[in-house]
């Protein structure tokens, strides 16, 4: 199967993590190639669904263009479930998100949500996390110190070109970091100056993630 015959295999496979709610569930929505099957599989259950929280400009397009209602994380205070890819994904959930620049508000919406669904095709699966560059959204003046602390770790940072995210701010991707203690270098990159997110998920890792293989969709709990 190809990359995109995995990617719409989860996109369907996630519906039935929809909860069942008179009226229809409000849920969280990611962004990527992966999600936008997801929400255009979501267009055939629409009963299903009240309204999204989007992480994205671009997904809040495409769920509008189905005819589903998007709301403001604002009108919210929980969510059910939050149904979004990842760049990269390892054994424990704990993943490297942002390679579609929306990290940030994934991780609002991630925040507000009670299970986080990740849905994958098998390429994302690693068993170290950091062979996809990691994605860091920052505030512009920062940039260049924040680059030199990375290459403090070992790590290689450079700004991603011709990219400004949905809330205006510019991204660094750090190539040669080997995150072998996810949350802990969350936690330590969450304190510098001038970050604004960074795309490890560890403190919002996956409750469950449906993994697209050619022999159909594994699920890893
Ligand atoms: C999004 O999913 C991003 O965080 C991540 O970069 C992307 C993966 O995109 P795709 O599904 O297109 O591989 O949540």
């Amino acid at each position: 199967m190809t990359s995109d015959e995995l990617k719409a295999l989860v996109g369907r496979a996630a519906l039935a993590e929809i909860p069942e709610l008179p009226g229809g569930a409000v849920i969280g929505v990611g962004t990527g190639s992966t999600v936008n099957c997801f929400i255009d599989a979501l267009a055939t259950v629409k009963h299903k669904v009240r309204a999204a929280v989007s992480s994205s400009e671009a997904s809040s397009a495409r769920l509008r263009a189905h005819g589903i209602a998007v709301v403001e994380a604002a009108e919210v205070e929980r969510l059910g479930v939050y149904i979004d890819g990842a760049d990269e994904i390892d054994p424990r959930g704990h993943m490297i998100k942002g390679g579609g620049a929306a990290l940030t508000r994934e991780k609002i919406v991630a925040d507000l949500a009670d299970r986080f669904v990740c849905i994958a095709d098998a390429s994302k699966r690693v068993e170290v996390l950091g062979r996809f560059p990691l994605p860091v959204e920052v505030i512009g003046h920062a940039a260049a110190q924040i680059g030199r602390r990375f290459a403090a770790l070992g790590g290689t940072a450079t700004l991603r070109a011709g990219v400004t995210t949905d809330n205006g701010h510019p991204i660094l991707d750090v190539r040669g970091l080997a995150i072998t203690d996810p949350a802990a270098l969350e936690a330590e990159i969450n304190q510098w100056p001038g970050v604004v997110c960074v795309g490890i998920f560890a403190r919002h890792k996956a409750s469950v993630c449906l993994l697209g293989t050619p022999q159909g969709v594994e699920t890893l709990r």
